[in-house]
């Protein structure tokens, strides 16, 4: 099902000159007891960014995953990258959520880096409903111009393939003008929001359950800790 968006996505990555990485030993993949679902990961070293991970995972018809987490170097107040794709094939649901996570929730920090995100928000109204959230708060590392659809078939393959290539563009976009101007939040300060993140998104990301389901704890923790949101305890 993602496939082609991963695809998109690793192609922006090698023109950037992205080398992919090995994830920690055992991390790389994993195949549940059933064999019906496997996950595989991966990392990618990227110039400008001090941590950049991909995951997918296959579940066949129950569930298709693509997600992954950009991180900009310290030097650069810019918003992680954060991509959550998935696609429950026997509900025909769709879960998609794009958006460039923001640091800080203030008019100046996205007056700087949201230029190109408050288009494509405006462009795709049929993936900027005003969802709510569940588990996540929304006023803490969204912004209010993600893109974020609960929808089914129709949003999955017209809009969705066409707002995630701009999306693309639009993260290269907005780094390239990031690096050329000078980052107002001190490298320390950004090192400790972007941990802030991890701990953040390890205690509510709602995929441990579905996880443990599938690979086990021993295995799903490592993985949230380890490999997710490494700088979470
Ligand atoms: C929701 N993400 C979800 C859900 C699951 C996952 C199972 C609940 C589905 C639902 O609400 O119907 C799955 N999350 C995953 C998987 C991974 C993961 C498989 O981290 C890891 C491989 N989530 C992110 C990122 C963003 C994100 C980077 O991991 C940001 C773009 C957003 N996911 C996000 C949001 C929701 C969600 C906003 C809805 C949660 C809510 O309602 O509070």
């Amino acid at each position: 099902m993602f496939d082609s968006f991963l695809g998109q996505l690793n192609a922006g990555l090698e023109a950037r000159g992205g080398i992919k990485m090995p994830p920690p030993e055992g991390l790389d993949s994993c195949r549940s007891q059933k064999g019906s679902s496997e996950i595989f990961s991966w990392l990618w070293q990227v110039p400008g960014f001090r941590r950049w991970r991909v995951s997918r995972m296959d579940a066949g018809e129950s569930l298709q995953v693509l997600n992954s987490v950009a991180y900009p170097d310290l030097d650069n107040d810019q918003p992680l990258m954060g991509i959550d794709l998935l696609w429950f094939g026997g509900r025909q649901k769709l879960v998609a959520v794009l958006d460039f996570q923001p640091l800080k929730q203030d008019p100046e920090y996205f007056d700087r880096h949201f230029l190109e995100l408050r288009r494509l928000h405006e462009k795709f109204p049929e993936l900027s409903g005003e969802e709510t959230m569940r588990s996540f708060d929304p006023n803490q590392y969204f912004s209010p111009y993600l893109l974020f659809c609960r929808g089914g078939a129709d949003e999955a393959s017209s809009s969705l393939p066409v707002a995630f290539q701009a999306f693309l563009e639009s993260y290269w976009q907005m780094t390239e003008r990031s690096q050329a101007e000078t980052s107002l939040i001190a490298p320390d300060e950004v090192g400790k929001l972007q941990i802030a993140y991890d701990q953040y998104s390890a205690e509510r990301d709602p995929a441990h359950g579905l996880f443990t389901s599938h690979f086990g704890k021993s295995w799903s923790d490592r993985f949230l800790h380890e490999f997710l949101f490494p700088a979470s305890i």
